[in-house]
């Protein structure tokens, strides 16, 4: 029989990559679209198939903010693994909409949980909790499975809340709940308002063109960086332990932005001079001003420093990332180029 899988989060980067994943490893993939006014499921394209024909692929639409979905969409579909990537996942975006962070990233996740449980599927149905650095926060680095919380934003605070009540279903009901604690991953699918993406889309264009001028906020801000594509390969490896458990999953290695956009301006071989310090920095391009500093990117509360210890991870789970951010940011840059050709022929 092929397991079957429900992931919540199916049209963003990692549900994607993870859709693809489980269908190469020979499961059966549902996944939960929201309704849109435009569609909104360019990154799964490529694997549906007519629903009338013979497919491993089924799209559902439901919303995390509506129990009533969650719960008809796991009785229906009775899997054996569910992946909740399903947030309202921007940090900057979680200080506009408070409440409705909490809503889709904290309770949404107690939302899926308490339908295992009412639907009596605890000893069927295996659960992932998609969780982050955002919630060490302002602990010191580097960040590891002990590290004490310390969110700096609406978002890290309401995924602190899934994390403990993904702890507490384990606990209390005895379900198979697993956190992973990812720490930033990016690829070519990244939403465009990440910064990884905003660099590299803007570089590109100002390097395929001549034009353009890219705006950052704090650039001295530092991430561990990792690809999506091995991420995933590691959210499915927790799934398969004998025990749920918690893992941090990193790196290792720590960049600031600036260092990023130097990788990228180094692989498209362009030549850039930095120049002035804090708001007045700027970054020339063949003489001509290309990147500046824009006060309105800069974080209310911010993260200044992020850097995972996943020795648990490597150890228990036999994980390590392939990608180092070198052919992390190649990987962006091959994709975004053949993108504007494509585009430039259409
Ligand atoms: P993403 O690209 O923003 O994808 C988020 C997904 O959640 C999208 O499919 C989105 O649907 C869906 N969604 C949002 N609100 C929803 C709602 N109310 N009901 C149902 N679905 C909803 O995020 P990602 O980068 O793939 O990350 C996946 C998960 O990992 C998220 O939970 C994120 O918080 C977490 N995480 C990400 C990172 C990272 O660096 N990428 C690191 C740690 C943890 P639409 O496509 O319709 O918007
Ligand atoms: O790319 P970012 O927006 O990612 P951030 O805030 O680290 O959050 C991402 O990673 C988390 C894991 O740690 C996830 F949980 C979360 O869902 C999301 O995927 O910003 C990275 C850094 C920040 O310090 C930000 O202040 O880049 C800095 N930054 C500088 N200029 C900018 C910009 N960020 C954005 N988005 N846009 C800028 O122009």
């Amino acid at each position: 029989m092929k397991k079957i899988a429900l992931i919540f989060g199916i049209t963003g980067q990692d549900g994607s990559y993870l859709a693809k994943y489980l269908l190469k490893k020979n499961y059966v993939v549902h996944g939960v679209k929201r309704r849109s006014s435009s569609i909104n499921t360019s990154r799964v394209d490529d694997i549906y198939l007519d629903p009338h024909k013979k497919t491993n692929f089924y799209l559902h639409y439901g919303d995390l903010t509506d129990s009533l979905s969650v719960l008809n969409i796991i009785k229906k579909v009775k899997p054996n693994e569910i992946y909740n990537l399903a947030a309202q996942s921007h940090v900057s975006v979680s200080f506009n909409v408070p409440e409705y962070t909490a809503n889709v990233t904290a309770i949404g996740t107690l939302r899926i949980l308490d339908a295992i449980f009412t639907l009596n599927l605890q000893k069927k149905t295996k659960f992932y909790q998609a969780g982050t650095s955002e919630m060490f926060g302002a602990s010191k680095p580097p960040q590891n499975e002990k590290t004490n919380f310390y969110p700096r934003s609406p978002y890290g605070v309401a995924k602190v809340y899934a994390h403990w009540i993904t702890v507490n279903y384990r606990e209390a009901y005895n379900i198979f709940a697993c956190n992973g604690i990812l720490f930033n991953h990016e690829s070519p699918m990244r939403g465009e308002t990440f910064v990884t993406r905003k660099i590299v889309m803007a570089l590109c264009r100002i390097y395929t063109s001549g034009k353009g001028r890219l705006y950052l906020g704090n650039i001295y801000s530092k991430r561990d960086w990792g690809h999506a594509e091995d991420y995933v390969v590691a959210m499915w490896k927790m799934m398969q332990q004998k025990k749920p458990n918690d893992y941090v999953i990193s790196t290792g290695k720590q960049y600031t932005v600036k260092n990023f956009v130097n990788i990228v301006c180094k692989e498209l071989k362009m030549k850039i001079v930095w120049k002035g310090r804090g708001l007045n920095e700027k970054a020339y391009y063949k003489n001509k001003l290309i990147i500046s500093i824009d006060k309105k990117y800069f974080r209310t509360t911010e993260v200044n420093s992020l850097l995972g210890d996943s020795r648990k991870a490597r150890k228990e789970l036999k994980w390590r990332p392939k990608h180092n951010l070198r052919s992390l940011a190649k990987d962006m840059i091959i994709k975004e180029i053949k993108a504007i050709n494509e585009n430039k022929t259409r």
